[in-house]
């Protein structure tokens, strides 16, 4: 049989689909038929712009070496059409994608091969690109911009410089350059964070005094470190004996000093700012939750001469609080721990079996030792023990006893609770465990079978001292009870957030080198702007330096350690030329995704981040088309509902500080966001349930057999 399309020349055939399709992606490439004109700059052109524009964007992909997945283009086939649609309209759209290009598996695969993770890379990105140009995506190509660049990493490690110089002044709800600060605390119009008058410091107490204000910064956190491995491990990394999972070796906790940036000083305004997003109610409400601002009071209770500080979003349920919850590490436990045996009429479910508190204790301590911070939060039995102390309840003068329970997180809040079993579910559990008294203070329930979480008016809440919130309603009786406490100096209005600080270092080689370097003394310094970028230096091997598995008092080597060419360096930073140190820790992968949008704008400037003129006309407020309250931003961010919280604040995080500072127009990085879903196929798991490749699985008879 002859071939058709040699008989007919109508015929569609896979080859004529071909050429057909190649003829027309080159003739796209040729005329720039995707290509989106700026007002200003490099991508400026001579015609006049058309009157609208619309700037969509993708999540854009890492370059893995498998190439595209079928979900990538899920979402890049929607916003494409969506783009196509536009421009057919007659809009200046801008679609392009570039590539999210550090990270580990570049990294590891260096490790076993010796392959630079950047020749890795870039042979992905290539491959992507051609899978991508195969789908005929139109993407102005000029705006394609990956992370691992330096032209692109100069201006990530330029945010970095621009927060690491900034501020948050809270009179004025905004960051604002160090500068600033400096001048004001010389003038004396401002203290410092411990309230010294700075011109009696000395330069180097100056310093340091200016770093607690800087919205990065370095600070102590307790890390898993296992010398053996020579490098820090996730909690997750760490076996119940408290040995690596790779290699087995000794995992010891240990203070590091890390970069942190200061995203909690926007806490209000990451959430207050949802209201202006076009984004679904799941994102946002995903948001919130993360923020998750509480508002309350901190009440301090006198325990046996000490004070005992508690938050609690329920100040209206005081009057029922029976007894109290440290965290098992608080630090007063120590002090307060009976070490006499519990008296004879001790009930036996608060010792944990022992004869006195300090054995219970430590007991207890070692039993839950290897436990998580999620395991600990997870729904379960109540566990505790009573440490041999009482607390007044300072409403109403009662005698509550004080227990550990490690349903109580050291992390949030002061580490320590009221517990108010009549209203509170897990306070309950604990209290029908522990046999302790629940005195209903919200009526509206029934109490005898579970807590009674609903509204309800205050009962049984009146005491001789002018506090009388019988009757009231929740609010009020909130509102009331902390103005009593602040009265009696008893307790202040709180707001708690669950959102804490990003730790923004990492021990590896495939990320962005820090614009930080360390004098003798271990002060850090920013380098000047005109130095970047910094650049990657090359190693011998990608490995982190090890140590003798046993010695815990090791430090941390990130593999950019042992370039000690590139390490130390001779510098004039204002003081003569002296060597300097550089920062052997890379950034996170986060910090690329975190304001890529901006160099898609203007992604050949090299005088700045983006050009304000082309940030404002393609991400701007617009209240005549989006209403009085438009935040700006990309018109519309397509991407997987998994970056719902860590990567959508980070960016907004990162680009309200650019805000504060003048560099761009609009207040929020994404106006609009839709999530496209995902495809989901069928798994299979072997007799143990581990999951097995399911292109190694076969069905016979209706019965599915792995071959592995
Ligand atoms: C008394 C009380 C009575 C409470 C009541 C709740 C209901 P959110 O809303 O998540 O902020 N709490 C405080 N610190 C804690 C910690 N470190 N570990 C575990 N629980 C802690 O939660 C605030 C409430 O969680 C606080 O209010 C406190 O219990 C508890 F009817 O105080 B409450």
């Amino acid at each position: 049989m002859t071939n058709p399309s040699e008989t007919t020349t109508h015929r569609y055939t896979p080859e004529l689909a071909t050429e057909i399709e190649q003829r027309w992606q080159k003739y796209w490439i040729d005329n720039g038929t995707f290509d989106a004109a700026n007002p200003v700059g490099k991508l400026a052109t001579d015609k006049p712009l058309p009157k609208d524009k619309l700037f969509v964007q993708d999540m854009f992909p890492y370059p893995s070496g498998a190439g595209l997945h079928v979900g990538h283009p899920l979402g890049y086939i929607a916003t494409d059409v969506f783009a196509r649609y536009n421009r057919m309209l007659g809009k200046n759209v801008l679609h392009t994608l570039g590539y999210d290009a550090f990270g580990l598996p570049a990294e590891q695969y260096a490790i076993q091969t010796g392959t630079h993770p950047r020749t890795t890379t870039m042979a992905n990105i290539e491959n992507m690109r051609r899978q991508l140009g195969m789908l005929g995506l139109g993407h102005d190509q000029r705006r394609s911009v990956a992370t691992t660049d330096p032209e692109f990493y100069k201006w990530t490690q330029w945010i970095f410089l621009q927060i690491y110089n900034a501020w948050f002044d809270e009179d004025q709800n905004k960051a604002r350059p160090v500068s600033e600060l400096i001048a004001e605390l010389e003038a004396g119009s401002r203290t410092t964070k411990d309230g010294a008058v700075y011109n009696d410091l000395s330069k180097a107490e100056q310093a340091k005094a200016v770093d607690e204000f800087r919205l990065v910064y370095l600070s102590n956190s307790t890390v898993n470190w296992c010398p053996g491995l020579g490098t820090v491990l996730a909690n997750e990394e760490v076996t119940a004996d408290g040995r690596s999972d790779r290699g087995n070796f000794p995992v010891f906790r240990k203070n590091l000093s890390q970069w942190m940036m200061r995203i909690t000083a926007y806490s209000d305004r990451l959430l207050d700012d949802l209201e202006l997003l076009d984004w679904s109610d799941k994102v946002k409400s995903m948001q919130r939750n993360w923020i998750g601002r509480s508002r309350g009071a901190e009440v301090t209770f006198d325990a046996q001469g000490h004070d005992i500080r508690v938050f609690t979003t329920r100040p209206d349920t005081l009057f029922g609080a029976e007894y109290m919850v440290l965290a098992p590490e608080h630090e007063l436990v120590k002090e307060l721990a009976s070490t006499e045996d519990y008296g004879a009429d001790i009930n036996t479910k608060w010792t944990y079996g022992k004869s006195n508190p300090q054995d219970a204790i430590d007991a207890y301590l070692k039993d839950i030792a290897s436990k998580t911070e999620l395991e600990r939060q997870e729904n379960k039995e109540k566990t505790g023990v009573f440490i041999g102390a009482y607390a007044t309840n300072p409403v109403n003068g009662k005698q509550i006893p004080i227990f550990i329970g490690d349903y109580v997180l050291m992390g949030y809040g002061t580490g320590a609770i009221m517990a108010v079993p009549a209203h509170d579910t897990r306070d309950y559990e604990f209290a029908t465990e522990f046999e302790l008294p629940i005195t209903e203070v919200v009526s509206g329930g029934d109490i005898t079978e579970e807590a009674y979480t609903g509204e309800g008016t205050v009962v049984n809440s009146a005491n001789d001292e002018g506090l009388d919130i019988n009757g009231l309603s929740k609010s009020d009786a909130i509102a009331k009870t902390i103005e009593w406490l602040e009265s009696k100096d008893l307790g202040v209005e709180k707001i708690q957030y669950k959102l804490r600080d990003w730790l923004f270092a990492r021990q590896r080689y495939w990320g962005e080198p820090f614009p930080i370097v360390y004098d003798e003394d271990g002060q850090a310094h920013a380098l000047p702007e005109s130095m970047l970028p910094i650049e990657l230096p090359e190693v011998e091997d990608y490995q982190p330096v090890s140590f003798d598995p046993d010695d815990a008092d090791s430090e941390p080597q990130p593999p950019l350690a042992k370039a000690k060419e590139w390490i130390a360096v001779e510098l004039d930073l204002g003081e003569g030329t002296k060597t300097y140190y550089r920062d052997a820790n890379v950034m996170p992968q986060w910090a690329g995704s975190s304001f890529y949008q901006l160099r898609y704008i203007d992604p050949v400037n090299d005088e700045a981040v983006v050009d304000i003129e082309n940030e404002r006309y393609w991400t701007g407020p617009q209240p005549d088309v989006h209403g009085p309250n438009d935040p700006g931003g990309v018109d519309l961010y397509v991407g997987g509902v998994e970056h719902a919280v860590l990567h959508l604040l980070y960016s907004r995080f990162w680009h309200k500080v650019l805000y504060d500072l003048g560099h761009v127009t609009s207040k929020e990085p994404y106006r609009r966001l839709y999530n496209q879903g995902y495809i989901q196929a069928y798994a299979y798991t072997d007799s143990r349930g581990i999951y097995v490749p399911a292109a190694e699985v076969e069905e016979k008879d209706g019965k599915f057999f792995y071959n592995g």
